[in-house]
């Protein structure tokens, strides 16, 4: 048998209910999941445990380190708040949320395509008590957005609609209403992967693992 796992099927408005029945009895065991996502069948492997998950760009050193050098700056002004702790510094693209199927979405994101793309520190801002650094608006890194958006809708994965507007948190709940003029250093690197992600609260705060990657093409 080329597909060992017990698939489970279930019904296309029956978001949450699976029928514990293998689909490789109903459709057969060479059926890949793209078959059967062509077909209109949703598959679900297996009800597992539960995650917060979404999907972003990680960063090379030399972004990180500007973020790093872009937080000091706050720090010496002396901003207090929660600041991004660097390893958890990102981009992200779609926010799953609390989802039990990881290998699902992965694999459905396999369907994007993106050539590797460029990605320039240029701009700060702030959504409220969120302030941020931006990164130039690419068209390259608003189609990946968007493909991996559509295919996200067409697997029935849910994410949160809200309009894509790239950014990287600095820091939540500063202390003062103003973020003061900071200097943005030079940094840019080449996007050759997207991470899966998956959220969770430790004892020091968010820990974010990643959990699956594709890669460019
Ligand atoms: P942020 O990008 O504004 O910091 C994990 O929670 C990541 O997903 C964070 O980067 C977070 O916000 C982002 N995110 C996007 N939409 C979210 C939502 N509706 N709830 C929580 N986090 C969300």
């Amino acid at each position: 048998m080329t597909n060992p796992r017990p698939i489970f099927r279930r019904g296309k408005s029956c978001h949450r209910h699976l029928i514990a029945v293998p689909a490789y009895f109903l459709y057969g065991a060479n059926r890949s999941l793209k078959y059967l996502h062509e077909h209109g069948i949703i598959v679900h492997r297996k009800r597992g445990k539960i995650m917060r998950l979404f999907i972003a760009i990680k960063f090379n050193d030399e972004i990180k380190n500007a973020l790093l050098s872009m937080q000091e700056q706050l720090k010496r002004a002396n901003i207090r708040g929660n600041y991004t702790k660097p390893e958890n510094l990102h981009l992200t693209l779609a926010f799953i949320g609390e989802y039990r199927d990881p290998d699902y979405v992965t694999e459905t994101l396999e369907q994007v395509r993106f050539k590797p793309f460029g990605l320039k520190l240029d701009g700060v801002g702030s959504f409220g008590k969120l302030w941020w650094a931006g990164s130039s608006a690419s068209v390259e890194l608003h189609n990946t957005a968007a493909q991996i958006r559509h295919f996200l809708a067409d697997a029935d994965i849910p994410f949160d609609r809200k309009k894509f507007s790239p950014h990287i948190t600095l820091i939540r709940e500063p202390s003062k209403p103003a973020m003061p003029a900071i200097e943005i250093p030079e940094a840019s690197m080449t996007v050759t992967e997207i991470a899966l992600m998956r959220s969770e609260r430790g004892r020091n705060g968010m820990i974010y693992t990643e959990i699956g990657t594709i890669k460019s093409i």
